[in-house]
């Protein structure tokens, strides 16, 4: 079902149409509502006269992370505190939290778009969700919660962690969709698995996975490993939270961008320069209707690539590829660019493999090293492992000798990094215990 099929499913024309006035209002408003708007506006000499139609947008200034810790906590907001009914906040790898406040229209709204979302992951009234997404002043809880209220579903709010009790909710309340980090949903179906439970028996028909990036690789593993279809949302903090963009269940192949509310651009990462549709570059999101804390061109620093192709699922909505990775999650191992994504792609293409693996980074000396840890599987493990026969035990050495260098081999091919391999027995890489999984550690930082 499309939730609100009269925007979802817009004309191109009317959609332009609307964006280009919501644009044209909200300049207007942040102008007179944000002092540091008005100076950037004055400083590049835009005027708002010049902002009449959605393709103008390129003439206003770019707002970056920094932007926000310079007016922290409340400086962008562009509404008087007493109108703020509510305020989130994402914790950050350092120092104080990025801050985003909600009017009551715009709790509407998060509501809305993640109903939407829901609805595009093949969410309908009356089904339960389990919402393992965490609850507090991260987005992630609240927003699915209110989504799925909005859409008639029956909320479960168990917040993330505690993976016991989550089994245990799963098997007796038996939910039909489950909210939850890509990286949980595998800890999840790895916990079901040691139980010997079926991923036919669990209750679970579909899934709506995000705040982190993830690959096809972990999609299967998700999807067979809790009986499932998972489909990707997507958002930020700064934007609204999830709810900016979602994959519907029908093509789940690129994610369909609110973009009636939140406009998304792709830029080239150095020049900041529009690169051609299907181009990867940085997404760059403008709220076209929010209102405690509008943001004009946010520099989101995700990569990915949008797409206007016609789908399936009677949506017009754009849509955006999943995302490779952030620009400051981007590793340079001895001159050379990688995503932790992209080798989660290489080792998802080695049937040994689990999908769990952990990036380490060091210098030795002037020279960078990279160490993939990644796990063989349960079934490799039995053969390698203490209790083969003799003669297996050598063969079991020269199988593992290969595997690394099979390893090390598409490492090379596909990223053109030299990178070492450590091979590691099941449960022995990190799991997510509930939320984001941070799957790099980069000691050079400690040096
Ligand atoms: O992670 C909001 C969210 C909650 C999205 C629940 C989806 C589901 P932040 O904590 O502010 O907000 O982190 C935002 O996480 O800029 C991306 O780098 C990354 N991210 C979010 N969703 C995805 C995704 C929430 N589907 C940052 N794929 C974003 C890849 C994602 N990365």
């Amino acid at each position: 079902m499309i939730f609100e099929a009269e925007f979802e499913s817009m004309r191109a024309a009317d959609l332009r149409n609307l964006q280009s006035k919501r644009l044209a209002a909200r300049s207007a408003s942040v102008y007179e509502r944000v002092d540091f708007y008005r100076s950037k506006f004055d400083e590049a000499g835009v005027k708002l006269a010049d902002i009449s139609t959605i393709d103008d947008i390129t003439k206003l200034p770019i707002t970056r992370k920094q932007d926000l810790r310079d007016n922290y906590p409340f400086g962008l907001f562009g509404q008087e505190r007493g109108r703020i009914s509510r305020i989130h906040a994402s914790s950050g790898t350092t120092g104080k939290p990025t801050v985003v406040g909600y009017t009551r229209d715009d709790v509407d709204l998060f509501a809305r778009v993640n109903a939407r979302c829901l609805a595009m992951a093949g969410a309908e009234p009356r089904m339960t969700l389990h919402n393992a997404y965490g609850y507090g002043l991260f987005t992630g809880g609240l927003g699915l919660h209110y989504g799925a209220e909005r859409l008639g579903m029956t909320v479960v709010p168990v917040s993330g962690g505690m993976t016991e009790r989550q089994i245990m909710l799963i098997t007796d309340f038996q939910p039909d969709m489950i909210s939850c980090t890509p990286s949980y949903g595998l800890t999840l179906a790895q916990e079901f698995a040691e139980r010997g439970v079926s991923p036919l028996d669990i209750s679970l028909s579909l899934g709506i996975l995000g705040a982190e990036p993830w690959t096809e690789m972990m999609r299967s593993e998700v999807d067979a490993g809790l009986g499932l279809k998972a489909s990707n949302i997507y958002g930020l903090s700064e934007i609204i939270g999830p709810g900016v963009s979602c994959e519907c269940v029908e093509e789940r192949s690129g994610s369909h961008i609110n973009e009636d509310h939140f406009f998304p651009e792709i830029l080239d990462p150095i020049t900041a320069e529009p690169v051609p549709e299907g181009q990867e570059g940085v997404l760059v999101l403008t709220t076209l209707t929010k209102q405690a804390q509008p943001l004009l061109r946010y520099w989101t620093g995700d990569i990915t690539s949008l797409s206007s192709e016609d789908c399936r699922c009677g949506r017009t909505l754009r849509r955006m590829a999943l995302i490779k990775g952030r620009t400051d999650d981007m590793l340079i191992i001895r001159g050379v660019n990688l995503y932790p994504t992209e080798v989660e792609l290489v080792l998802g293409n080695i049937a040994e493999l689990s999908p769990h693996y952990r990036l380490v980074v060091s210098r030795e000396g002037t020279l960078d090293e990279l160490w993939v840890e990644t796990e063989v599987t349960d079934e490799v493990f039995k053969i390698v492992g203490g209790d083969a026969l003799d003669d297996e035990v050598i063969a079991a050495d020269e199988f593992l000798a290969g595997l690394r260098s099979r390893i090390k081999h598409g490492l090379k091919e596909s990223l053109g990094v030299t990178a070492g391999v450590a091979l590691k027995a099941p449960g022995s890489v990190p799991r997510s215990e509930g939320g984001k999984l941070n799957r790099v550690e980069d000691r050079r930082k400690l040096t």
